[in-house]
């Protein structure tokens, strides 16, 4: 029997049955039976491995096919019927065209196999923010993984009731061939397409293609924010609680602070950092003039290198029970997981991401080939599981926020920390927002490029129309947060990273906060307002730069130092950009803030 009457669902049901002719159709229910009965399935067909059921309760791996391991920017694809709608950074593709060349290429590609159909449902059913889609797939993966990273089953049905709308995803594997994948957005029509790929930023259609690329579409002529920003509450010893939001470009540290553990002497104080979310905030105007955000997601599909208890204690709590892993390593000793920087020492048996025994001495930090885990490896983990999860998680109204910070991967000219004169010059601040390039999606690493807001990837239309919404949003909130900008990856000379980052980012956090209650003083700079290196708490500090070099306030004077030069240069490089690339739609208030900062610079 259908578990809905909502004649759109079964209409999006049946054309999607009968374009990819699957041998039968299976409802996700939500329910925890079939669950377990997808989870033995997905085991038997070797989709996904046991982990020791005492050391990793409920734990699984997966391992993708070689050519399928991060986001293809290259094959994602804005399909407005007018392309300039689309904007010039990114792929577009005419409607009729990415329609007819996905229906040909999936055309059949689920005969002999199993369709599922997922309801979903980005927020928590039945609050303001909530919205849902359908997401029909041939993947067991993707199920119990969307299974994780939403909220799924009968209770999205009747949340739409017999004629509600909701988001339509399609994705078939197909043959996971990398010259036919593609990610389509029909940001017109409400409908995703990805066919060729099993990797989760490509097929996880609630994550990037919906709450991201759709929704920021949505928001954007629904009047809210959809954003790749991190959620998370500080408690002061006072008791009073403050919400920020921030945006980093992928793989440069959300999900780290997002879960911070703040410094000995914070906690012994009484300060507390609770997560509410670590990739992607929904917001909208209060009807107290502020902004209050919510988590769309209700799990973490977060990067697995580098997280050990010292780095991410939270983040690895998180994937103690029922969590998917996606290419880490497998050590055969005790069947549990390793990847690169979970422990000093190396393990001796372990089989690569690849399936193939790995060779611990032939392992070079240096070289990405000889990792036992790929560098983009994945965690797929419930938020529940968080041990600082912030009982706010599951708020129908969402969190206000007092900040909103953006950053990069910058080892020069950008300062740890900045703040913008006001809303429009935070919105310049985002806008400008460059970034070293990560393992998180296909390409070369290390290289710098623009990401506004960390939206390069993920706005759904017009850059420069995104960046109007921002200042239009600006106009309709009374009280509005104060916008910052933070750099943990400062280098000196030599490539030593100059700042911990980490736990002591709470230093930063603190002087954040502060400023949103006046109670700090800063100096005017030309690009903004920059600590005085006495208001950031450097006590019981425990960094070394390099050996014999541990950080002092010296060190953050350096790190805090704006360099007009630099600055003069910044600024000919985002003009470059705005001219160059973005091209139209820029609002005004922008090329002022530009304006402001080449003569500051002079
Ligand atoms: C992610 C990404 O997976 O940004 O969150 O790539
Ligand atoms: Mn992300």
């Amino acid at each position: 029997m259908k578990p809905t009457e909502n004649k759109k669902v079964l209409d999006f049901v049946e054309k999607s049955a009968e374009l990819a002719q699957p041998d039968e159709i299976v409802w996700i229910d939500g329910s925890e039976a079939q669950t377990a009965e997808l989870k033995a399935k997905a085991v038997k067909s070797g989709e996904l491995i046991k982990l020791n059921e005492k050391l990793l309760p409920d734990c699984y791996l997966h391992r993708t096919k070689v050519n399928d391991v991060a986001r293809v920017e290259d094959r994602t694809f804005i399909c407005t019927k007018k392309r300039e709608d689309a904007g010039p950074i990114n792929y577009w593709m005419d409607p009729k065209q990415a329609y007819e060349l996905t229906s040909e290429i999936a055309r059949g590609s689920m005969k002999g196999k199993t369709m599922y159909v997922i309801p979903y449902s980005m927020g928590v059913v039945g609050s303001d923010f909530a919205k849902i889609g359908i997401e029909v797939t041939d993947s067991v993966y993707v199920v119990l993984n969307m299974n994780i990273m939403t909220r799924v089953g009968n209770a999205c049905l009747k949340a739409l009731g017999k004629d509600g709308d909701f988001i339509k995803g399609f994705h078939a594997s197909c043959d996971i061939d990398a010259e036919k994948r593609y990610i389509m957005h029909f940001p017109e029509d409400d409908t995703i397409i990805s066919v060729n790929s099993a990797y989760g930023g490509n097929v996880l259609l609630g994550k990037k293609c919906f709450a991201l690329r759709i929704a920021s579409y949505l928001g954007r002529t629904e009047g809210w924010m959809a954003e790749h920003m991190l959620i998370l509450g500080v408690t002061f010893p006072d008791g009073e609680k403050k919400y920020v939001a921030a945006a980093f470009p992928s793989a440069c540290g959300k999900t780290n602070l997002a879960m911070l553990i703040p410094p000995e002497h914070y906690l012994k104080k009484g300060y507390k950092v609770e997560c509410v979310g670590d990739d992607i905030a929904w917001i909208r105007v209060g009807k107290d003039g502020r902004l209050w955000a919510v988590n769309p997601e209700n799990g973490f599909f977060g990067v697995a290198p580098g997280t050990n208890e010292h780095s991410n204690y939270n983040a690895l709590q998180s994937t103690k029970r029922g969590t998917i892993f996606t290419n880490v390593a497998l050590n055969t000793d005790d069947m549990t997981v390793w990847w690169e920087g979970l422990t000093k020492e190396l393990p001796q048996h372990v089989i690569d991401w690849t399936g193939k025994p790995w060779n611990p001495e032939k392992f070079d930090k240096k070289d990405k080939s000889t990792c036992a885990a790929h560098p983009n490896s994945r965690f797929t983990a419930p938020a529940k599981n968080c041990p600082c999860v912030s009982p706010d998680f599951d708020s129908l109204t969402g969190v206000p926020l007092s900040a909103i910070i953006f950053g990069g991967r910058r080892a020069s000219t950008t300062p740890l920390v900045f703040e913008s004169r006001d809303w429009n010059h935070g919105v310049f601040i985002g806008s400008a927002m460059s970034s070293e390039t990560t393992a998180a999606a296909a390409g070369a690493t290390g290289v710098l490029r623009h990401d506004p807001m960390a939206m390069k990837p993920f706005a759904g239309y017009h850059m420069g129309d995104y960046f109007a919404h921002w200042i239009e949003m600006g106009k309709k909130v009374k009280n509005p947060p104060k916008i910052f900008n933070v750099n943990w990856f400062r280098q000196d000379k030599d490539g030593n990273f100059m700042w911990p980052g980490f736990g002591d980012n709470m230093r930063v956090l603190e002087w954040i906060l502060k400023r949103c209650d006046g109670k700090v003083g800063a100096e005017e700079t030309a690009i903004g307002f920059v600590p005085r290196a006495e208001d950031i708490d450097l006590s019981e500090m425990d960094y070394e730069i390099s050996a014999g070099h541990p950080f002092g306030i010296e060190d953050l004077k350096e790190i805090l130092k704006v360099d007009k030069s630099l600055w003069a240069d910044e600024a000919k490089e985002i003009e470059g950009y705005y001219k160059g690339t973005i091209k139209d739609r820029i609002p005004a208030e922008l090329w002022d803030c530009l304006e402001t900062l080449k003569n500051n610079c002079k």
